[in-house]
C-alpha cells in the first residue's frame, strides 16, 4: 500500500496520472466526489480539503478522469470560490452535468450578500473548463442549507435539481440550465420516504436524511442517494417512479465508517457498470476535514434494492 502510494506521488510529480486504489486520489484531501460521463471518459468533479483544518477550509474544485478506472488523470484546480463575484468562501460539494455541448458546474458557496449558503452555476466548453460565471449572482439564495446540489437531466429533457440540509428543496430547471420555473418546493420529510430517525427526536431532522442528495436513474426507477443521521453520517437510498417522487426509504447502503463524520455519495453508469463514489478519513493525516475519495462498484438485487455495502480500506 505505501509503495503504491508513493508510486502514485512519483507519477503525478511527472506526468498528472493516479493509479486506482481506494482512495483513489492520494495526491490531495478532497471530498464530496460527483462523478460525470463525457464522450466514454469518467470525470469526477471534487471539492478540497487545505491541509490546514480545524473546521473546512476549502476554496476551489479539483476534477479527475479516467477511461479505466485504474489510471486516473489530475487535471487540478478548474474553479474557486473567488470566480464568483458575489462570493466569500465554502467551495462545498458540487456536481457538473453536460447538456449540448455545454458544461454546467453547480456549485454552493457562502454568499458576501445574505451573509448564508447560496448555490451558483458556471459554464464552460470543456469538462474541464474555463468556467464563467454567467448570472453574476446565486441561481438559489434563501438560508444556510442552500448546500449540495445534484442536478440530473431527464430522458424527456427535463432537468431536475435538489439540494439542501436539513431541508430537501427541489427545484425543475429550465433548458438553459442556470434559470428553473416554478416555485422551489420542499420535499415532504416522512419517515416512510427517509426512514425514521435513531437517536434523540430532533424537530429539524424529523428522518434520517441529512444532506448531499444524489439523483440517479436505473430502469425507470429513480434513485435518491443521500448522507443520513445523527452524525456520523452514513449513505442511505429512497427510490421514486418520478423524478420528483413520491420517494419511498429503500434503507442503508453504506454503513457509518472511516474517520470522516461527513459522507457523500455520487453514482454513475459507465461501460457497463455502475459505481458509487464516497468520501471518508483515509489517508494519513485524514480527519472530517482531511478527507479523501474512494469508490466501489454498485450492484443492485432483481427487484432494484440495494444490499448494504462497506467501505474499502475505510
Ligand atoms: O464538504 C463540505 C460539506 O460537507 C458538503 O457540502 C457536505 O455534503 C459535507 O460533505
Amino acid at each position: 500500500k505505501t509503495i503504491k502510494a508513493i508510486l502514485n506521488l512519483c507519477l503525478t510529480g511527472y506526468s498528472g496520472i493516479l493509479l486506482s486504489q481506494n482512495p483513489i486520489i492520494q495526491t490531495n484531501y478532497t471530498a464530496d466526489p460527483a462523478p460525470m460521463v463525457y464522450n466514454d471518459r469518467l470525470y469526477v468533479y471534487t471539492t478540497h480539503d487545505e491541509d490546514d483544518s480545524t473546521w473546512f477550509t476549502m476554496n476551489d474544485w479539483k476534477v479527475y478522469s479516467t477511461n479505466d478506472m485504474v489510471n486516473w488523470t489530475d487535471h487540478g484546480t478548474i474553479l474557486s470560490y473567488k470566480n464568483f463575484d458575489w462570493a466569500k468562501r465554502d467551495a462545498w460539494a458540487a456536481q457538473c452535468v453536460e447538456r449540448n455541448g455545454k458544461f454546467f458546474l453547480y456549485v454552493p458557496m457562502w454568499s458576501k450578500t445574505n451573509n448564508k449558503g447560496a448555490i451558483g452555476v458556471a459554464v464552460g466548453d470543456s469538462p474541464l473548463g474555463p468556467f464563467h460565471d454567467p448570472l453574476g449572482k446565486p441561481l438559489v439564495q434563501s438560508e444556510w442549507g442552500d448546500i449540495d446540489p445534484t442536478v440530473f437531466v431527464d430522458d424527456d429533457g427535463q432537468a431536475h435539481m435538489y439540494w439542501g440540509n436539513p431541508k430537501l428543496k427541489y427545484v425543475k430547471l429550465n433548458e438553459d440550465m442556470i434559470s428553473y420555473s416554478g416555485n422551489i418546493t420542499e420535499v415532504p420529510m416522512t419517515e416512510e420516504s427517509f426512514g425514521k430517525r435513531d437517536g434523540k427526536p430532533n424537530p429539524e431532522r424529523p428522518t434520517k436524511y441529512e444532506e448531499g442528495p444524489w439523483l440517479y436513474k436505473r430502469k425507470n426507477l429513480y434513485y435518491l442517494f443521500w448522507p443520513g443521521g445523527p452524525l456520523p453520517e452514513f449513505i442511505g437510498y429512497s427510490t421514486g417512479k418520478t423524478a420528483q417522487g413520491p420517494w419511498k426509504y429503500g434503507g442503508i447502503v453504506m454503513p457509518t465508517e472511516g474517520k470522516s463524520f461527513t459522507n457523500h455519495p455520487g453514482v454513475v453508469d459507465f461501460r457497463g457498470k455502475t459505481y458509487f463514489f464516497y468520501h471518508n478519513g483515509a489517508l494519513p493525516g485524514g480527519s472530517g476535514f482531511t478527507r479523501s475519495v474512494s469508490l466501489e462498484e454498485l450492484t443492485f438485487n432483481k427487484d432494484g434494492s440495494i444490499s448494504p455495502f462497506k467501505m474499502t480500506n475505510g
